[in-house]
């Protein structure tokens, strides 16, 4: 066996954002780049050796490339086995479940997620830990710690493994087990929902499309309606998994999944329409000429999750992102649960999942998931709408609109200001801390005031620590203005701007929610000056 072990420099920039290590494509293929970065998540760990790690990733241009690096590197470094995805495949969600199914160690994700693919697109490392989640801080940490010190890496001189065919291969001392992308994923979701009423309600004349945006889901997606579901043969679209997603932006929203929206607003639309994005975490719901605001979708699944066998003895509680609006909180109060309120992050959900604190997490992002993994998952989300439709025989909008009635509605919206410039989103942001003495009390456009912080989180279970993480301002009534710089973009800065307000009179729940919003979007620009600093008038783009 030769395993080489090879000089390296330190790169100055391989700290985990969000979500792990996104980067250009180019910069990930600039030599060592890759390399340096997954030592570094071998040197953060302890005792790993001899056991199982999952690998995969979205199908995206490099990954195929980098799997086989990983392998290598895997080997030399005294991995037992590792379980890969075949054709280099998995999506997030199946990750999860796999390394929590054959007790991993860990797994590594290649992904950059919603964000753009190709040879010019993103690229994205994640490691997750032996609970199938995103690492959490102090694991993040570790690694972006040893990345500023590193001085070689380990890798095995071996010729590159076929990972399309299933089966077990040696490379040196440790096994590949290529593996079946779909299967054990697919049969966690048959285990969850009911399956023979959705099978009914798909064969009954309710019509559906699945856009997998030619992102990782469409084979899980095939197996799962059309096969296992028996939906009609092209109720999955674009699902053949693309290295530059056809050239698309793999992201479930109103702009970028254009096509489903066209058919979703146009003549004779179909019951039902959703989409996930480049790994399979996020989804989109719509019904005939309807959307359902994450953050609504959250609350729905929550009120109705007696409906799903997986959950029908009851959920324990909710969590969501601050800046998700509050409609499940409202939910949860009628249950009688807790509702947590998290920094951005599906890591954040982790440890409350873990102490079955929480049975549902969610995201403004378009994130759904629950404690069948410990990633959100977008295909879920689908099959958990379905279910929901099934049981109580009602349209998408039905549903929501009921929903409306009982809990009252939270308009929401999410402004994002994307490639701005960095320094002057750093102004903005820090311009709005230093205000924070003197909003209290002020009055704008009738909405006064109540409070205006930076979001601090203190984690309930092991009492970690995470500040800064996004500003809030909250005025009397309860509605909402957040401020955030993404920490997913890979070009310049990403402002967001998240705006939400509570409306229970059932007579004036169905205006635009831009036209709800339209003072509370006006204060916004007032307070953060977002138009001087950024130079933007509008918004990129609006979920
Ligand atoms: C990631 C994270 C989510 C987060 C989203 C947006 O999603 O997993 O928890 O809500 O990014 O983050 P930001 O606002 O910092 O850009 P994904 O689907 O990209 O992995």
């Amino acid at each position: 066996m030769d395993i080489r072990t090879v000089k390296t420099q330190p790169f100055d920039d391989q700290k985990p954002g969000t979500s792990g290590l996104r980067k250009a494509v180019p910069t990930f293929q600039t030599p060592n780049y890759l390399e340096n970065f997954i030592q570094s998540i071998f040197d953060s760990q302890d005792n790993y050796q001899g056991q199982r790690l999952v690998l995969g990733g979205d199908g995206r241009y490099y990954n195929r490339t980098a799997i086989q690096t990983i392998l290598k590197m895997a080997a030399a470094n005294g991995v037992g086995r590792v379980l890969v995805g075949q054709g280099g495949i998995l999506s997030t969600p199946a990750a999860s479940c796999l390394i929590r199914k054959y007790q991993a160690f860990g797994g590594i994700i290649l992904s950059a997620s919603h964000n753009p693919g190709g040879p010019e697109g993103d690229f994205g490392v994640k490691f997750n830990t032996r609970n199938g989640g995103p690492a959490p801080a102090d694991v993040t940490e570790a690694i972006f710690a040893k990345s500023k010190e590193i001085s070689e890496y380990k890798i095995l001189e071996a010729e590159d493994i076929n990972l399309d065919q299933q089966g077990e291969t040696k490379l040196g001392e440790m096994t590949v087990e290529v593996v079946d992308a779909v299967e054990a994923y697919a049969d966690l979701m048959a285990s969850i929902f009911d399956f023979d009423a959705i099978r009914n309600l798909l064969s009954g004349g309710f019509r559906m499309v699945m856009d997998s945006l030619h992102a990782v889901t469409g084979p899980y997606a095939k197996e799962i309606f059309e096969r296992r579901l028996k939906a009609p043969t092209g109720t999955v679209q674009n699902g053949e998994p693309l290295e530059d997603f056809g050239g698309g932006h793999p992201d479930p929203n109103l702009v970028y999944a254009r096509e489903l929206v066209e058919t979703m607003y146009g003549d004779n639309p179909p019951d039902f329409g959703a989409a996930s994005d480049g790994d399979g975490d996020r989804n989109m719901i719509l019904g005939s000429k309807f959307f359902v605001t994450p953050s609504d979708s959250l609350a729905i699944l929550a009120a109705n999750a007696q409906l799903v066998p997986g959950y029908a003895k009851g959920i324990t509680g909710v969590a969501r992102s601050m800046p998700t609006s509050q409609a499940p909180d409202r939910v949860a109060k009628q249950l009688g649960i807790n509702c947590y309120e998290t920094p951005t992050g599906w890591k954040f959900f982790g440890n409350l999942l873990d102490a079955g604190k929480v049975t549902l997490c969610g995201e403004e992002s378009f994130g759904t998931g629950s404690n069948h993994v410990r990633e959100k998952d977008g295909l879920w989300a689908v099959l958990f709408w379905l279910n929901i439709i099934a049981k109580r025989g009602q349209s998408v909008e039905e549903i929501v609109k009921e929903h409306w009635q009982t809990y009252g509605r939270t308009y929401y919206s999410r402004h994002d200001y994307e490639e701005v410039d960095k320094d002057s989103a750093n102004t903005l942001m820090d311009n709005l801390r230093s205000a924070f003495g003197n909003l209290p009390g002020k009055q704008f456009k009738g909405y006064e005031i109540a409070l205006a912080d930076d979001f601090s989180y203190t984690d309930p279970i092991d009492g970690s620590i995470a500040e800064k993480q996004g500003i809030r301002i909250v005025f009397k009534d309860g509605s909402r203005i957040v401020f955030r710089l993404s920490g997913t973009g890979t070009h310049g800065a990403t402002l967001r701007v998240y705006l939400e307000r509570y409306e229970p009179d059932s007579s004036k729940q169905n205006q635009d929610p831009q036209v709800a919003l339209a003072d509370l979007i006006n204060i916004a620009h007032e307070i953060a000056q977002i138009k001087q600093l950024t130079g933007r008038d509008e918004p990129s783009v609006i979920t």
